[in-house]
């Protein structure tokens, strides 16, 4: 398999997930600081307190990173180390990732950064959180005070990773930070999280910059050929991924779930729908998984997802093999997605910025045999090639994640890194999925 020139060959993480050091620097509380100091929200009580203590080790991870081969670092700022209390600058936030960045242009990889990954300032949430339309505004002063300090070395900006999760997990099922559970809210806040994307976009430009999002996609399978199988996977696939998509491709948010979410238009102001509509330069695609669903016999039924708008139809259990998580792997769902992203936005570049499988690791002899994660990275690279083969403009794929690190409500408990990470030590190792897609890289990079 050869890839384009210039192809991104990278690895990523999220600031709550690694960095640690959650009270130095002058770091503010985040909603996950506050949400996982909560009895029984995290698996096991676990914090990222501490995390992968990336804040202090980042050189050591950054060289990891280089040495296997990869060229691109995707990584994300914590807006309450930048902000403490949301609003006003900390020179000493802003430092570390001075630090982080000049460490990673050393090594020749290329920071892409990605401006908001879950960690909301505690003070913005008790101001009203994402559900509150100012929190858009306050998220585009940060978009460019972090432009300003760091845009003469960082090219590529990404604005807002899975606002899916951060609406729907955050303020409608409850599972993540800030633990809200109402769906009519979710949405509310699902448009303020896009119209935060637009917004800050408007602050990324400079010469040879680029701006993105990262959506997460779960593209629906049908388990049956019935029309009413068809209207299931329509149903499912408006919710987890037209609504993010369509309006940030200038479409509008889709008709279809429009209608059936209620109340939500009251809170699309005039002119919102242009602002989310900013233009990008290429779009993030997160995947993972997609979903079997199936209709209900009773249309106003409950869905077994928690998502709004579902209602009258069932997600089924994957199809084995199945990853740590349960999670089904279909790498031939990776190709046709990004074969529908790019026929849906008229042949936008695309990176796949998040892809990988948690699985149960063992350092043995110093070494991590995870044979099954290579074979995930090398199915998956394989889904990317066949959508450059049919013409789709993919320019990069990022392993989640570069490190184990701290798995939100699952605590330390799913691995996903490329490196294993042994949380009592901070004892680092690589495993055979890194050394194997740092090869794939090296041999793309002569
Ligand atoms: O760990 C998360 C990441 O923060 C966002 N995308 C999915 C990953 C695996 O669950």
């Amino acid at each position: 398999m050869t890839f384009p020139a210039g192809f991104l060959w990278g690895a990523a993480t999220a600031s709550y997930q690694v960095e640690g050091a959650v009270s130095e620097g002058g770091r503010g509380p985040s909603i996950w600081d506050t949400f996982a100091a909560a009895d029984g929200k995290v698996l096991g009580g676990a914090t990222g307190d501490v995390a992968c203590d990336h804040y202090h080790r980042y050189p050591e991870d950054i060289g990891l990173l280089a040495d296997l081969g990869l060229n691109a670092y995707r990584f994300s700022v914590a807006w309450p180390r930048v902000m403490p209390d949301g609003r006003t600058t900390s020179a000493a936030g802003l430092a570390f990732y001075d630090r982080l960045v000049d460490e990673l242009l050393s090594r020749g990889v290329l920071p892409v950064l990605t401006l908001y990954h879950w960690d909301l300032p505690q003070a913005l949430e008790d101001a009203g959180g994402w559900p509150s339309r100012d929190t858009a505004s306050r998220f585009a002063d940060y978009a460019a005070v972090v432009h300003a300090a760091l845009g003469d070395r960082v090219r590529q900006w990404t604005t807002v990773n899975e606002p899916f999760c951060a609406a729907f997990l955050g303020y409608g099922s409850g599972v993540h930070a800030p633990g809200g559970q109402d769906h009519a809210t979710a949405l509310v806040a699902a448009h303020h999280l896009l119209l935060a994307h637009g917004l800050a976009a408007r602050a990324l430009t400079g010469p040879g910059h680029e701006v993105s999002l990262a959506l997460n996609f779960a593209p629906a399978i049908p388990d049956g050929s019935s029309p009413a199988h068809a209207e299931a996977a329509r149903k499912f696939d408006g919710i987890h991924n037209r609504f993010f998509l369509d309006p940030v491709l200038g479409r509008g948010y889709p008709a279809d779930v429009v209608a059936a979410a209620g109340r939500f238009a009251e809170c699309v102001r005039d002119g919102d729908t242009d602002v989310i509509a900013a233009p990008i330069d290429w779009l993030g695609v997160n995947y993972y998984a997609p979903a079997r669903v199936t209709p209900l016999d009773d249309p106003q039924a409950p869905s077994n997802c928690p998502l709004p708008t579902l209602r009258g139809l069932d997600v089924l259990p994957a199809p084995p093999p199945l990853t740590a998580f349960g999670w089904e792997q279909s790498p031939a769902t990776l190709t046709s997605l990004l074969t529908w992203i790019s026929a849906r936005s008229g042949g936008l570049p695309l990176v796949v910025a998040e892809n990988g499988a948690s699985f149960v690791d063992k350092v043995v002899d110093g070494r991590v045999y995870d044979a099954a994660r290579v074979n995930y990275f090398m199915e998956h690279l394989r889904a990317v090639h066949d959508a450059l083969g049919l013409g789709v403009d993919v320019r990069g794929y990022f392993a989640w994640s570069l490190l184990d690190n701290f798995e939100w409500a699952m605590g330390y408990t799913q691995r996903f890194g490329l490196i294993h990470v042994d949380f009592e030590t901070q004892r680092r190792t690589v495993k055979e999925s890194g050394r194997f897609l740092g090869r794939v890289a090296k041999a793309n990079s002569l």
